[in-house]
């Protein structure tokens, strides 16, 4: 499927999307949001994906929502619209790992999608920051709730408050980031690590996402709970007995997504 904003890829069971607006660093329009939300529908549903890999470009993974298309605006407008919620919400739903690999400026929506993925490798010239203040607005894809719950409130306040950019090195230690690489090697970096998840059962590395997200949706007795309940779970499948097998055996597990 060709889009107009994406150009997405796959290869060797990863689906690699590149947000492609180049002249607006690449800013997320409507169009943007839909065609991102429909691209990463096709690889949750296409079986020959296992990972998901999200990009920019070297200068910005995105650096917002496109402030061009939101001026003129109104308070109705925006509730009706229910602005980007939909599209938001389907690429946070994705059932497959999403691994967000972030050059240049997160801003706004930008450090926000990159959020909504499931962690996020950073390169050495990475900045993340929730401008919105300077706009005149508050976030509202989720930048106040998830990097709160990622950072804590000291530096979520900061940021949010002051609009300052957070660079990579300060959202590796604060744990935003996961990692931090040179950014000649993002990609590369962003692959092995998605041909890492690849490589395992596509249903327990699901697994592993629903309970990993459930830590920020529930209490911490519910979550271990589920958590609990998804652990016995896995001694259905049969890649459960694969893994095991194949560790007193010492060879390589055969996992078939079973
Ligand atoms: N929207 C539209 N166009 C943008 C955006 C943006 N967010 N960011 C950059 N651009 C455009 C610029 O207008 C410029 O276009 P042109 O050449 O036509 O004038 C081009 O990209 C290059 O930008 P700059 O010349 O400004 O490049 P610099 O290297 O000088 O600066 C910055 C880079 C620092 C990233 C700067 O562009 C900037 O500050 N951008 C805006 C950052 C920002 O405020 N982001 C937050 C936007 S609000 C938001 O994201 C709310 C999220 C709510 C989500 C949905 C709700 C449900």
């Amino acid at each position: 499927m060709a889009y107009e904003t994406l150009i997405v890829e796959v290869e060797d069971y990863v689906a690699t999307i590149r947000l492609n607006r180049p002249d607006a660093l690449n800013a997320l329009n409507a169009r943007l949001m839909s065609e991102l939300a429909q691209a990463v529908t096709e690889a949750d549903r296409n079986d020959t994906v296992r990972c998901i890999v999200l990009t920019g470009s070297e200068k910005a993974f995105a650096a917002g929502a496109d402030v061009k298309e939101m001026a003129e605006l109104s308070y109705v407008d925006v509730f009706q619209a229910d602005f980007f919620a939909q599209d938001a919400d389907t690429i946070a739903r994705a059932r497959k790992p999403i691994i967000a690999a972030v050059a240049g400026y997160a801003l706004g929506g930008g450090c926000e999608l990159a959020m909504i993925c499931d962690f996020i490798i950073a390169a050495d010239n990475a900045k993340f920051g929730q401008p919105e203040i300077n706009l005149g607005i508050v976030a509202g894809m989720g930048g106040s709730q998830r990097l709160t719950r990622f950072v804590g409130k000291a530096k979520a306040m900061d940021m949010h408050l002051t609009g300052r950019f957070m660079d990579a090195a300060e959202a590796e230690r604060c744990g935003l980031v996961s990692r931090v690489v040179p950014l000649k090697s993002l990609m590369e970096e962003a692959m092995k690590a998605a041909q890492k998840v690849a490589e395992k059962s596509k249903v327990t590395a699901m697994a592993v996402k629903e309970s990993v997200n459930r830590a920020f949706e529930t209490t911490l007795r519910e979550g271990l709970l589920y958590e609990r309940r998804m652990f016995h779970a896995m001694f259905a499948t049969e890649d459960q007995k694969e893994g095991m097998a194949a560790f007193l055996e010492k060879r390589q597990p055969q996992f078939r997504d079973r």
